[in-house]
């Protein structure tokens, strides 16, 4: 089925809405509504304006600007390089020095140099474009390692397509749909799946803006989809959680569902929600079906077209017994080509007989049921479905001249899955405020929700004979020499 449609954006073929195809509400965002043959003008007169680049930078913030952007980009075959809309210098500096962005489309940061080619939101332009090679790159995104900067997932029209077929089928998503989202625009959840995914379907987006509970509930849908935290969120307000009974499904994903946040769900909504499973390198490759079994704590079996293994240390096979631990190891149509830049760390992802390491841990049942236990580091957090490196974080924190050592770990938090905790040892005559300075300085250099939750200040870390930081026992709750 990979491909299976001569456009990636099907439901924007230039003939079919010139013909009539047209819907009035294609994508609600930021309080304005665009019909199909709106979007189709306004995007195709910014490809017009970008077609001559190779690969532009798009503050992705959740406005009528970045959907124009990034679909005037996919029309002229213009690779995007989705950003953070509160990305700070560190993380900008870097987004944009890897990626080789030559241009801002719509919108730069403050303070940057790079040229900024405008989005005109009322122009139109009905040139008709041929169809991009399917090889080619659509998106740059860059996400988060255990150690180091964040790494340029290259991901292609081919595996895009192939990923959200893949998904229309499995949750029986049609264009009688509404789909319902609140998610940033800068990642696989709410770019690719929450934008392109009703672009290819044809069936409307409301984008909320923000995923509040309120939010979801004002908006009238077929679909919602939402990160755990999100969930968890809706489960606190039952009243806005009541109006999601008229919904068709309730999807999550990003990061593991809490058993109780399902229950709580199903109870109020009357929906035992989706859930799946993916990686920015590997778009969505795991999910329950709205026609099938859906089991608290388990993500489901592979989607069309995808083949997944547990693998022990060795590398030898682990039974799928449902019981069992092993490495999961992914394959299908819909992974990514290797990160941007970095051909030694994409080469150790994969396996000699191309199977794609994905570093979480599971166990597969005899069903081919998967549950998701873990991740094999320690240093890939995930809160609020965001994933972040522990490396990153420390590294922005030993910029900072108060600090001598750092250790960075996610610890279990009822409403962000984890919470980042940043363990540090300062230099003489660090200030009273060090604590909130270190917070804001991770906000400002990197993104707000990189940044530490909390900062505990102590005297040493746990090291190992080695000298190496035993994370383990900073979770595990042993306070290392804790300050008064
Ligand atoms: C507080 N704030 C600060 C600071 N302290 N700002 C700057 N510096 C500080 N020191 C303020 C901010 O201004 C902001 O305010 C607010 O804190 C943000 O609060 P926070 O608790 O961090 O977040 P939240 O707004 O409550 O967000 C929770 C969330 C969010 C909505 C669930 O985490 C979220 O959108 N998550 C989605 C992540 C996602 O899509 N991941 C997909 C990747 P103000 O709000 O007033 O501006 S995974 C993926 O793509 C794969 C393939 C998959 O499986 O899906
Ligand atoms: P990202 O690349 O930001 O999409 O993060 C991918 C990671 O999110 C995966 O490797 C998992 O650790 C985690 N993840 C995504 N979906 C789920 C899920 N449904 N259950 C548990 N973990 C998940």
């Amino acid at each position: 089925m990979s491909y299976r449609s001569p456009l990636l954006l099907s439901s924007l073929h230039p003939a079919a809405v010139a013909a009539g195809d047209d819907i009035p509400d294609a994508v609600t965002i930021d309080g304005v509504t665009l019909s199909r043959s709106d979007l189709l003008g306004a995007a195709t007169s910014v490809a017009e304006r970008v077609a001559r680049a190779q690969r532009v930078a798009v503050l992705a913030e959740p406005t009528v600007t970045t959907v124009l952007a990034v679909v005037g980009c996919l029309l002229a075959g213009v690779t995007v390089v989705p950003v953070p809309p509160d990305a700070g210098n560190a993380e900008l500096t870097h987004i944009l020095s890897d990626s080789g962005a030559q241009a801002w489309l719509g919108k730069a940061p403050e303070g940057s140099d790079l040229p900024v080619v405008p989005v005109r939101k009322h122009a139109r332009s009905w040139h008709v474009y041929g169809e991009p090679e399917p090889d080619a790159t659509a998106f740059i995104l860059y996400t988060s390692g255990t150690t180091g900067a964040p790494k340029g997932v290259m991901l292609s029209r081919r595996a895009i397509a192939a990923g959200l077929d893949a998904l229309a089928q499995a949750w029986a998503w049609k264009a009688t749909d509404v789909l319902v989202h609140g998610l940033p625009l800068f990642h696989v959840h709410g770019l690719i799946l929450g934008l392109l995914g009703p672009l290819r379907v044809g069936s409307p987006l409301v984008h909320t803006g923000k995923p509040t509970p309120q939010a979801y509930a004002a908006a009238p849908g077929t679909m919602y989809f939402g990160v755990p935290t999100v969930w968890s969120r809706i489960t606190e307000d039952p009243d806005a959680a009541q109006e999601l009974a008229k919904a068709r499904v309730l999807i999550s994903g990003s990061a593991p569902l809490p058993v109780p946040v399902f229950e709580r769900l199903r109870e109020l909504t009357g929906h035992a929600p989706l859930e799946r499973y993916g990686m920015s390198e590997t778009m969505i490759t795991l999910s329950t079906r709205p026609d099938g079994e859906r089991r608290p704590g388990w993500v489901g079996t592979p989607v069309h077209g995808v083949e997944t293994r547990l693998r022990d240390e060795a590398g030898e096979p682990v039974p799928h017994d449902g019981e069992s631990v092993g490495g999961l190891q992914v394959r299908g149509p819909m992974l990514f080509d290797g990160y941007l830049n970095r051909p030694e760390v994409s080469a150790e992802s994969w396996t000699e007989d191309g199977w794609f390491k994905t570093g979480d841990v599971a166990v597969i049942d005899a069903d081919g049921f998967h549950r998701i236990v873990g991740r094999e580091s320690v240093d890939l957090i995930k809160s609020g479905g965001y994933r972040i490196g522990a490396g990153e974080i420390e590294t922005a924190l030993l910029g900072h001249p108060a600090v001598a050592e750092v250790a960075v770990v996610g610890a279990p938090d009822a409403d962000l899955g984890q919470r980042i905790i940043a363990y540090v040892v300062t230099r003489d005559g660090a200030p009273d405020t060090l604590a909130q300075q270190l917070i804001d300085h991770v906000a400002e250099e990197l993104s707000v929700h990189k940044r530490p939750r909390e900062v505990r200040l102590v005297d040493s870390l746990p090291r190992n004979a080695m000298g190496k930081v035993q994370k383990k026992l900073l979770l595990g709750g042993a306070q290392p020499n804790a300050r008064q």
